[in-house]
């Protein structure tokens, strides 16, 4: 296989006034693009042509860093696209809702943690929501790491390079990581990729 930009699941402008139109235009089209293109010319001879996007970011971390950033960034922003709609975010859905409150005594809790968990990753990276033995639990990866190479199941990510945040929110990455909670997170794809992660 080789590695293909996905579409938007919504128009560039859907999810305005909380991302915008030139961030998408940039982001998506400019940004991702960029990855898939590096990531094909990487793929060749890397040995690793032919299999699941998932599994060529796990057997390149730590062996093919070239080939690691560009796919690793690659499955981050496929999901990135999925994990965001028109009129998200706010109270997840009952079933999910009732596993957040499980694991981190309340939906407050739970927003704290994560906002904090984007706020203190210096530099560039992502903040998780992840199923890591069974659990739910908030972590944090510099760069393209996710997840999946630190033994856990990413069920919501939001990305915390400039390039998503700058021209809405400029330095302002706290107000960008709340917006994306309380009016961006499509929790209904959230809780199937729950539902996945535990069964
Ligand atoms: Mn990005």
């Amino acid at each position: 296989m080789s590695f293909t930009l996905p579409d938007l699941p919504y128009s560039h402008d859907a999810l305005q006034p909380f991302m915008s139109r030139e961030t998408l235009e940039f982001h998506h089209d400019k940004h991702h693009q960029a990855y898939v293109t590096a990531g094909n010319n990487l793929l060749k001879d890397s040995g690793l042509e032919g299999h699941s996007l998932e599994d060529i970011v796990r057997q390149s971390y730590g062996k093919n860093a070239g080939l690691f950033n560009n796919a690793g960034q690659h499955y981050n922003h496929t999901h990135f696209w999925q994990w965001m709609k028109p009129q998200g975010g706010g109270q997840p859905p009952a079933a999910l809702g009732q596993a957040i409150t499980g694991a981190f005594g309340s939906y407050d809790q739970f927003k704290e943690q994560f906002v904090q968990a984007g706020v203190t990753q210096f530099g560039s990276g992502w903040a998780w929501l992840a199923v890591k033995d069974g659990k739910l639990a908030v972590m944090k990866t510099p760069n393209g790491e996710s997840p999946l190479v630190h033994g856990a199941s990413p069920i919501l990510g939001v990305d915390v390079w400039e390039h998503s945040y700058y021209i809405d929110y400029r330095n302002r990455r706290p107000d960008y990581l709340k917006a994306f909670l309380d009016n961006l997170v499509n929790w209904e794809h959230v809780e199937e990729m729950h539902r996945k992660a535990v069964a």
